[in-house]
């Protein structure tokens, strides 16, 4: 008869041997799987890139990490994804500077109008230095920005007429990303605008709840908006950068070799990204064009600027700290 006593001796002499062949298999420490916020589809510039990154850090860390990017923006609308990412809820995403600029006032810089003369100029600019101090900015506020993408020029476009002067936005209601920044833009223009959801402009458009909106080429093709907005006009007020951001929690959970890893896939895709921007632009241009949308070049954009240099009035004056950076950029581009 098995006193109890030799029944317990027995089960841990199994539990040794299971232990021994578990340590034997020797298996990998569990995977941390990373969920990514992305606005658009996954044929956009920006989403095949963060595919690339994901990819690019499951290889190079051995499976230690493992991101899952989520398209079409299924995850909420940016500015809720914005706080998610500040809380660690989610890991990393590719976000636009507009709407960053309630969370982290410094980016409200790069929504200034015509701060930068060129895409070519936003990428130097924001390689540098100065893109240093913006990544400061919003690493105070847990994000990480490891690299910036590129979203080309923003313009207005509207269902109902060529906007070729200031005078032309009169009356007409425009939706904009959510900063009131871009409020005061249209107001100067002469116009009204409604901060809105990205994903609730086609409908809103539709419906006639607004006669525009403005965004690159690229968004304003692949939102569909150019279906309904047939009047698309080069105004091209907005000059943008995008940030590929990682959660400051999950950054600093990292090690330093994983966080080597992950910056360089995020510069990879950078690169990757600006170079399918441009063969984009391009076709979405030319799809837009296929389909009967009026594209034109506004008369004079420095009348636009002149309407609205109030805005960097007002906004110096709101905000004296952040003069000096506001001054460093314009005269990289002098
Ligand atoms: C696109 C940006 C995206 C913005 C969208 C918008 O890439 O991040 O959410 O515009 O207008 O160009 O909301």
């Amino acid at each position: 008869m098995l006193t109890n006593k030799t029944i317990k001796f027995s089960n841990c002499l199994k539990l040794t041997a299971v232990s021994g062949i578990l340590a034997a298999v020797s298996l990998p420490a569990q995977a941390e799987q990373w969920r990514g916020w992305n606005i658009h589809p996954p044929s956009y510039p920006n989403s095949v890139a963060l595919e690339s990154f994901s990819e690019e850090v499951a290889e190079k860390t051995e499976g230690r990490i493992e991101p899952k990017v989520y398209h079409n923006g299924v995850l909420g609308a940016q500015p809720d994804a914005i706080e998610q990412t500040r809380s660690g809820a989610l890991d990393f995403a590719n976000f636009n500077m507009g709407p960053m600029g309630p969370i982290v006032p410094a980016t409200n810089i790069l929504s200034l109008p015509f701060i930068f003369n060129s895409t070519e100029d936003m990428y130097r600019i924001m390689d540098g230095e100065i893109g240093g101090r913006f990544a400061e900015a919003l690493a105070e506020k847990n994000l990480v920005a490891l690299s910036w993408f590129g979203s080309g020029a923003r313009s207005l476009y509207n269902t109902d007429h060529p906007v070729k002067t200031p005078d032309d936005v009169d009356g007409l209601k425009f939706r904009v990303m959510n900063n009131d920044l871009y409020v005061q833009m249209i107001d100067e223009l002469g116009g009204n605008a409604t901060p809105m959801a990205y994903s609730e402009v086609y409908q809103s458009l539709k419906t006639g709840v607004i006669d525009g909106a403005e965004n690159n080429y690229p968004s304003y093709e692949s939102s569909g908006h150019y279906e309904v907005a047939k009047y698309y006009s080069l105004t091209e007020h907005l000059v943008l950068p995008e940030c590929l951001c990682v959660a400051k929690s999950t950054w600093d959970e990292m090690s330093e070799e994983d966080q080597g890893i992950v910056r360089k896939a995020a510069e990879n895709a950078a690169q990757e990204q600006r170079k399918l921007w441009e063969e984009r632009a391009q076709k979405s241009r030319e799809l837009v064009l296929e389909s009967g949308v009026e594209i034109n070049e506004v008369d004079d954009k420095a009348a636009f600027q002149e309407k609205m240099k109030p805005i960097y009035d007002d906004f110096v004056e709101e905000n004296p700290q952040l003069e000096t950076l506001v001054k460093d950029i314009q005269a990289a581009q002098e």
